[in-house]
């Protein structure tokens, strides 16, 4: 955490040769691990699973959010809630036929509730549980793959969050997802973003040791946005 801004490290950018040793480091220097888990239906990819995210949790001392690209986020809900997530974020886009009843779900396991927003999805679709929720997740990128250029028309959308929250004193964090590195930092923050999910291009591509690279990303955060 810098400045009120926490970093959520995306696990399925880490080298899945060396993950134990990794999630150590993320241990002491990341706020959460971020946990991408798609079904190849909802986008076009397949990445983590729950059973993974069992396995992550034996080593695991910071919270787990997973993120759900699938087309039935219900189908997975509990498996990950029982693999030690403590943040459940579904699409809104495939929740809003039973967006009530899935949120009361997740809190019956016991879980935050979090809806990820994608970049064509405006934030009015969510407005009649918005206040309910603990975590909105606004997509910079379209979803599936690490490693696509931000989309800028984004930082409207974080700013009107920003703004409702303050407005309304609503309790949800503003977490950000897509290309959150150097070249979009400043403009994050200054739209009002909580949580930053840093993968490959804004942590594990500034150095193969994950402890120098976090060093470089804080040391150009800080730098950034004093
Ligand atoms: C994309 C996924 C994200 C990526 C993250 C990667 O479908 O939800 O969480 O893992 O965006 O970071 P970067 O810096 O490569 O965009
Ligand atoms: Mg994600």
């Amino acid at each position: 955490m810098i400045n009120n801004v926490a970093f959520s490290v995306s696990l399925m950018c880490m080298d899945f040769l060396d993950m134990k040793n990794q999630l150590e480091i993320l241990n002491k220097r990341a706020d959460y691990l971020h946990v991408d888990i798609m079904d190849g239906h909802f986008c076009k990819n397949i990445t983590l699973s729950p059973d993974l995210v069992k396995t992550f949790n034996r080593v695991a001392t910071i919270p787990m959010d997973c993120h759900f690209m699938t087309t039935n986020p219900s189908d997975w809900l509990e498996l990950s809630a029982q693999a030690g997530a403590q943040i459940l974020c579904p699409h809104a886009e495939t929740i809003n036929t039973d967006a009530f009843r899935t949120l009361n779900y997740i809190e019956s396991l016991g879980c935050k509730t979090g809806v990820v927003l994608n970049p064509a999805t405006p934030l009015s679709y969510i407005q009649h549980y918005i206040e309910r929720l603990d975590q909105i997740t606004i997509m910079t990128v379209d979803v599936g793959f690490a490693g696509q250029p931000f989309i800028p028309q984004m930082l409207k959308k974080i700013e009107d969050a920003a703004n409702l929250k303050v407005k309304n004193n609503y309790k949800y964090k503003i977490q950000i997802d897509g290309s959150c590195n150097n070249r979009t930092f400043k403009s994050l923050v200054d739209a009002g973003a909580d949580i930053l999910v840093v993968g490959s291009s804004g942590l594990f591509s500034r150095d193969a040791d994950l402890n120098k690279a976090f060093d470089l990303m804080e040391q150009d955060f800080k730098e950034l946005t004093k």
